[in-house]
C-alpha cells in the first residue's frame, strides 16, 4: 500500500505541475490529469505495484491482438469477441504487435515465473511475462480493468470498452493458490468441474485440489479395483446416484485445468474417510465384512485395516494408476480426522503411505495431522484448524515441511456466512467475508516461521452442495478474498480498500451468471 500511496502522491503532483502549466501556458482541450492518474481500485487480487500514465485505451472494432502463446491468445480472444461482438484477429507468433499484445520476451525479472507487466495505452495493450502462465495471470487483470460486462458470454453494444493507462508489475506473494473441491459428499460433473475451474482462473488460482473419495464415495475409476468406482461410486450424501470420473474424465480435467494454468492435486483421504473403499472390498476390512454404503454426514467413523498387507498393495496400486494419470508433483493421501485408527496406528500408516507415494514419484501432500508421522522432506502438511498453534506442526515446520494454510474459521467455503446462509455448515463459525480477508497466511501459526508458509487453499466440502449454483453462492465472494491473501503483498493488506474493490466483482459476476452472496460487508454497486 506504501508503494501505492507513494507512486499515486508522486503522481498526483505530476498532474498539479503539468495543471499549473497548462494554466500558465494556455494549453487546453486535454482531460484533467489529476481525474486520470490513477488506476481505480477494482483489480483482486491487487497487484503488487500500479502506475497510471493519464491515458485511457478504447478497444475498438477494427482490435488485433497478436500473442506469443496461442493458448493464452484464445482464451482472451474468446472471452472479448464474446462480450465485444468485435472480430478481433488473432495472430499468433506475429513479429508486429497487435493493438493487444501477449509476449514473452521483455518482462522484467522481478515477476519471475508467474508475473507479468502489463502497459496500456491510449492505443496499445502489452501484457509481458516470462511464462504462458504469467501473460495468463496478466489477461486476468487486463479483463478487470475493462467495464464488468466484459464478462458477458453475449455481445453488449451499449457499452466504451475503456481501460485506464499505465502500468503494472505483478508477481505473487505464494507459489501456492489453490481450491479444494468435494466431489465425494456429492458428485459433480467433469462440465461442473471445468466451470468452477473457470471461475478460479479469473483469481489467479494455480492449484485445483480435488477430494476425490470419502465415506460417502469413491469418485475416480481405478482399473485394477472396478469395484470402488462401480458401486463406492454409486451414491452420495442424502442417497442420490453418486458418480464417477473415469480415467478419460479425470484426464479431460487434469488438461482442462492445465489449460487455465492450474496444476490438479488428487485426494484420496486415508485412513479415515474410506467407508466407500471397505463397502466396496470386504476384504479391506479388519473383520473382513464390508459395511454397508453411507449416505449421512458423520465424519471420523470408518478407517483401513492398518495391519493388513493388503492395504498397502491396495494403495500402492491405487497411488500408481493416480499417479500416472496426474501430471502435477503431489498425491494428497488426506490423513485427518482419523478417529477410528490409534495413534501408533495412524503414524505408522502414514509412515508407509508416504513411501508408496514417493516409489511411484510423488510428493505426499496431507491435512496438518500428518505431522505426527515422520515427515519427507518433501510432504506439505495443509492446516485446516480453529486454533492457531499446533506443536507437531510446529516441529515439522522446524524441520523444513512446508505448510499450506486453510484455516477453517478463515478459509472454510463451506461454512455459512450468517446464521441465515442456507447452506454449509457451521462447526468452525460463520465466515463472512472480512473474516475470510482478516488473517495473514504468513503470521498466523505461533512459533512457525512465516518462511514455512508455501501458499493458500480455499477448501469446499459439499455434504450440503449439490449444484453449480451452490458452489457459486459459497464461493463468491469469498474465493477472491482468500486468493488475494495468496497472492498479494501483505503491505497491501487493508479491510476498506479490499472491500472496495471486491464490490467492483460484483457486476462482473452479475454479468457471468455468477448467483453469489451478497453480504452486507462490501457495498456492491448497482447493476450486480
Ligand atoms: C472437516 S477438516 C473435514 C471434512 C468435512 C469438513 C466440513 C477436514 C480435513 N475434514 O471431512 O467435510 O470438515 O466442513
Amino acid at each position: 500500500m506504501r508503494v501505492l500511496m507513494f507512486r499515486r502522491t508522486r503522481l498526483a503532483l505530476l498532474a498539479a505541475v503539468v495543471a499549473l502549466g497548462m494554466t500558465v501556458f494556455g494549453a487546453a482541450g486535454a482531460t484533467s490529469p489529476a481525474a486520470a492518474a490513477s488506476f481505480p481500485n477494482v483489480v483482486v487480487p491487487v497487484p503488487v505495484s500500479e502506475s497510471a500514465n493519464g491515458s485511457t485505451f478504447t478497444l475498438g472494432s477494427a482490435a488485433t491482438l497478436t500473442a506469443d502463446d496461442g493458448g493464452v491468445g484464445g482464451y482472451l480472444a474468446g472471452i472479448l469477441r464474446a462480450s465485444t461482438g468485435y472480430a478481433l484477429p488473432l495472430t499468433v507468433g506475429a513479429t508486429t504487435p497487435g493493438t493487444i499484445a501477449l509476449s514473452l520476451s521483455g518482462a522484467p525479472s522481478t515477476v519471475g515465473a508467474e508475473g507479468y507487466q502489463l502497459t496500456i495505452t491510449a492505443s496499445s495493450v502489452r501484457v509481458r511475462a516470462n511464462t504462458a502462465a504469467g501473460l495468463f495471470h496478466g489477461a486476468q487483470t487486463f479483463l478487470q480493468l475493462l467495464p464488468a460486462k466484459v464478462m458477458s458470454p453475449t455481445a453488449v453494444t451499449s457499452v466504451a470498452w475503456k481501460a485506464t493507462g499505465g502500468t503494472i508489475v505483478d508477481y505473487p506473494r505464494y507459489e501456492h493458490r489453490g481450491a479444494m473441491l468435494d466431489v465425494a459428499r456429492h458428485f459433480f460433473t467433469v462440465a461442473q468441474v471445468e466451470h468452477y475451474i473457470d471461475e478460479l482462473a479469473l483469481y489467479k488460482v494455480n492449484y485445483l485440489h480435488l477430494h476425490l473419495s470419502d465415506d460417502q464415495g469413491w469418485r475416480i475409476a481405478i482399473n485394477s479395483w472396478p469395484n470402488l468406482a462401480a458401486y463406492g461410486g454409486s451414491t452420495e450424501v442424502g442417497g442420490g446416484a453418486g458418480g464417477y470420473f473415469t480415467q478419460a474424465d479425470y484426464t479431460a480435467i487434469v488438461n482442462y485445468a492445465a489449460s487455465r494454468y492450474m496444476t490438479v492435486v488428487p485426494e484420496i483421504d486415508t485412513p479415515g474417510h474410506t467407508n466407500a473403499a471397505l463397502a466396496s472390498y470386504a476384504p479391506l476390512n479388519c473383520n473382513g465384512v464390508a459395511p454397508p454404503l453411507y449416505t449421512g454426514t458423520d465424519v471420523g467413523f470408518s478407517s483401513l485395516c492398518t495391519s493388513l498387507p493388503l492395504t498397502y498393495t491396495f494403495l500402492d496400486q491405487v497411488v500408481g494408476e493416480l499417479a500416472a494419470l496426474t501430471p502435477g508433483p503431489y498425491i494428497h493421501i488426506g490423513g485427518d480426522e482419523a478417529s477410528s485408527t490409534t495413534q501408533s496406528d495412524y503414524v505408522s500408516f502414514i509412515n508407509q503411505v508416504q513411501q508408496i507415494v514417493a516409489n511411484h514419484g510423488k510428493a505426499v501432500m496431507g491435512w496438518h495431522n500428518i505431522a505426527a508421522a515422520t515427515l519427507a522432506p518433501s510432504t506439505v502438511a495443509q492446516f485446516w484448524d480453529t486454533n492457531n498453534s499446533n506443536s507437531a506442526l510446529a516441529a515439522a515446520a522446524a524441520t523444513g515441511t512446508k505448510i499450506i494454510m486453510s484455516p477453517a474459521n478463515h478459509a472454510y467455503l463451506d461454512m455459512k456466512y450468517t446464521s441465515k446462509t442456507p447452506l454449509g455448515q457451521n462447526w468452525a463459525g460463520y465466515v463472512d467475508v472480512n473474516k475470510a480477508y482478516g488473517w495473514d497466511p504468513g503470521n498466523y501459526l505461533t512459533g512457525i516461521s512465516s518462511s514455512a508458509i508455501a501458499g493458500v487453499e480455499a477448501p469446499l466440502w459439499s455434504e450440503t452442495l449439490v449444484t453449480s449454483a451452490n458452489i457459486d453462492y459459497m464461493a463468491f465472494p469469498r474465493l477472491p478474498a482468500l486468493m488475494e491473501l495468496g497472492w498479494s503483498p501483505e503491505s497491501t493488506h487493508s479491510q476498506s480498500a479490499f472491500d472496495a474493490r471486491l464490490g467492483a466483482q460484483g457486476p462482473r459476476w452479475h454479468a457471468m451468471g455468477i448467483d453469489y452472496y451478497k453480504s452486507t460487508q462490501v457495498k456492491w454497486p448497482t447493476g450486480s
